[in-house]
């Protein structure tokens, strides 16, 4: 068994992973309505992404013995006033949940958990991850977003591939 805090936050944490699914499809639809068909499949990617963090600490809370509580989602704000909106809300949102990590892992260390600590080392490799990859759609943009650069763009983005995060188990 865990901490009540540690359950608590990691219960929260699922939500939060989940709602960064939803948030990062509204971003997908966003770019589809836009016929950015490529940005439309990174982000229906990073949702895909999403949904797995959100498995993996729901399995971690069932593996622990803790109950799992899931919570409810807000509907994301999708007015977005052109196309490097959403990048941009996704860095921020991005920083949110890395915070959202740091919090969990500061109260595993002050509750001596080293068997959560250890469970978030992948997580924040990710969003190191997730931060440089969130920026680096930013500066593209800004850097190449004329129309054919966007274009080349599109289509580089229509190339990611979907990978299960390394620390989940195959069913
Ligand atoms: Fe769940 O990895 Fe970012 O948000």
């Amino acid at each position: 068994m865990l901490d009540q805090r540690i359950t608590d936050l990691l219960n929260e944490q699922v939500a939060k992973e989940f709602y960064s699914a939803y948030l990062y499809l509204a971003f997908s639809d966003h770019y589809e309505e836009a016929g950015l068909k490529g940005y439309a499949h990174w982000y229906e990617i990073q949702a895909q992404e999403e949904r797995d963090h959100a498995l993996l600490i729901r399995r971690y809370l069932h593996d622990a013995g803790c109950t799992v509580t899931l919570g409810t989602l807000a509907a994301p704000d999708v007015q977005f006033v052109d196309n490097l909106a959403p990048l941009q809300a996704g860095y921020d949102h991005e920083l949110y949940i890395t915070a959202s990590i740091n919090d969990i892992y500061a109260t595993a260390v002050e509750l001596h958990d080293f068997r959560t600590m250890q469970f978030l080392d992948w997580f924040v490799g990710e969003q190191a991850e997730e931060e440089m990859n969130a920026s680096k759609l930013i500066s593209d943009m800004k850097l190449f977003g004329d129309s054919r650069g966007l274009y080349e763009l599109d289509r580089e983005y229509s190339a990611r591939a979907y990978a299960a995060p390394s620390i989940m188990v195959a069913p």
